[in-house]
C-alpha cells in the first residue's frame, strides 16, 4: 500500500517526504526526474500505553509507504516526463496532494500569489484530464472494433457513464457501480477514484495565527467534497526534528501543537488507505500490525506468523479501549471483556490479540 505525494513544483513535497520517512533527499529542485519511496511510522499513543503497562522496552509502530513524485506541472513542456509521472500517480493506492500556503520571497510561487485552493484545483483538474483521456482512448478502441460483443457493449456503457461524470467535473469515485462493473472499473487505475487527502504546507505565521491565504475558501471546498485535510508547517517541523528529542516537545508546545503535524498526516494517510491496526504484546516488544479493514482473525494471525494462520485455534481478544478503561488486563478479564474469537472474527482497530495455535 503506497501513498503518492502529488502537487505543483516547489510546494514542499520532498520536504514532507523527508520528514515522514527520515530520508534526506535534496529539496528545492525543479528538474527532479526520479521517484523515491520510503516508509513512515504511524505513531500511536495506545502502543506507548501498552509498552508502559507491560513494561516492554521496544515499540514497533505501524508503517505506511510514501512515494515522492516530481511535480505535476501543467506547464511542463517535456510531455514524456509528464506522462511518466502520471503513470507513477496511477501506481499509487492513494494520493496526498501537497499545496503551498507558505510565503517565501525566494521561492517563486506557481501563480502570482500564494493560492493553495487554486493549486489544489489545478492538480484535481490534471487528474480529471488524465482520466478523461484514458476513457476516451478506450472508448475509441472499443467503438472501432468490428464485432460488438456483449462484454464490449457493457464496457462502452460503463465508460460513457464515467465520461459524463468527468465532464461534469466530478471524480470517478462518484460513479455508482454494479457488482460486475466493479472489477472492470478497478482494472483501469483511474486517478480520480483513488482515496485523496490534502496536506497544506504552512509557514510560521500561518501556524501561529491559525490562518493562511484562501483558508476559508479551501476549507469550504474540501468539506463539501469530504476530503480530509491536514495543516502542517513542514519547514518548521523539519527544524524541530533536528533537535534532541527532549527539546522537541517544548518547541511544539510553543507553536500550540500537541503532536507534530507530520504525525497527524501519517495517521490520516493510514486511515485513507482503509487500514487498521491490531496489537500484540511479545516477550520483548509491543507491536502494531497493519491489516485491511474487515480482515478475519485467522488471516490476521498470518501477518504475525504463517504457523499461526495454519494452526489457528482461537484468538484471545480484548479491545484497547476496555483495557484503558479498566487499567489492567486482569480487571478487564474480571469484567468479562476478554473474549475467545474464532477464525472468522473480523478484527477491529485497537484489538489486542493473543493467538492460540497448534502446529
Ligand atoms: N519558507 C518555507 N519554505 C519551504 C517550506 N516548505 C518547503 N520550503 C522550501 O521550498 C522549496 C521547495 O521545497 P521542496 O520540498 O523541494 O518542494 P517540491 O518541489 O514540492 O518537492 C525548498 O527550498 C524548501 O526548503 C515552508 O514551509 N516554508
Ligand atoms: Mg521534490
Amino acid at each position: 500500500m503506497e501513498i503518492g505525494l502529488v502537487g505543483l513544483p516547489l510546494v514542499g513535497k520532498t520536504t514532507f517526504f523527508n520528514l515522514l520517512t527520515g530520508a534526506s533527499r535534496p529539496t528545492g529542485l525543479t528538474g527532479e526526474t526520479r521517484v523515491h519511496t520510503g516508509s513512515a511510522p504511524v505513531p500511536d499513543k495506545r502502543l506507548d500505553f501498552l509498552a508502559a503497562l507491560y513494561r516492554r522496552e521496544k515499540i514497533v509502530y505501524a508503517r505506511v509507504d510514501f512515494k515522492d513524485i516530481p511535480g505535476l506541472d501543467p506547464r511542463q513542456v517535456n510531455k514524456a516526463a509528464a506522462s511518466r509521472f502520471l503513470e507513477e500517480v496511477r501506481g499509487a493506492d492513494a494520493l496526498c496532494c501537497v499545496v503551498r500556503a507558505f510565503t517565501a520571497a525566494e521561492i517563486p510561487a506557481y501563480f502570482d500569489a500564494v493560492s493553495p485552493l487554486r493549486e489544489f484545483q489545478e492538480i484535481l483538474a490534471e487528474l480529471l484530464l488524465a482520466d478523461i483521456m484514458l476513457v476516451e482512448r478506450r472508448l475509441e478502441r472499443l467503438r472501432s472494433g468490428r464485432k460488438v460483443s456483449k462484454e464490449a457493449a457493457a464496457e462502452v456503457a460503463l465508460l460513457e457513464r464515467c465520461l459524463a461524470t468527468l465532464n461534469n467535473e466530478e471524480p470517478l469515485e462518484k460513479v455508482a457501480l454494479s457488482p460486475e462493473e466493479k472489477g472492470l472499473f478497478a482494472g483501469y487505475g483511474f486517478l480520480t477514484e483513488k482515496p485523496l487527502i490534502l496536506a497544506v504546507n504552512l509557514d510560521e505565521i500561518g501556524l501561529r495565527e491559525g490562518d493562511h491565504p484562501q483558508r476559508e475558501a479551501l476549507r469550504d471546498y474540501v468539506e463539501k467534497r469530504g476530503i480530509p485535510a491536514v495543516e502542517v508547517a513542514a519547514q518548521i517541523e523539519a527544524e524541530i526534528a533536528k533537535l534532541p528529542p527532549e527539546d522537541r516537545a517544548e518547541f511544539l508546545e510553543d507553536f500550540g501543537l500537541e503532536e507534530p503535524g507530520i504525525e497527524r498526516l501519517a495517521k490520516a494517510a493510514f486511515r485513507c488507505l482503509g487500514l487498521i491496526s491490531f496489537f500484540t504484546v511479545g516477550e520483548a516488544e509491543v507491536k502494531a500490525w497493519v491489516i485491511k479493514e474487515g480482515t478475519t482473525a485467522r488471516k490476521a494471525a498470518g501477518k504475525v506468523h504463517s504457523d499461526m494462520e495454519r494452526g489457528f485455534i482461537r484468538a484471545e481478544v480484548f479491545h484497547f479501549d476496555d483495557l484503558f478503561r479498566f487499567g489492567t488486563p486482569a480487571k478487564a478479564r474480571e469484567a468479562g471483556l476478554v473474549r475467545l474469537e474464532g477464525k472468522d472474527y473480523p478484527v477491529r482497530d485497537g484489538d489486542v490479540i493473543h493467538f492460540r495455535f497448534n502446529v
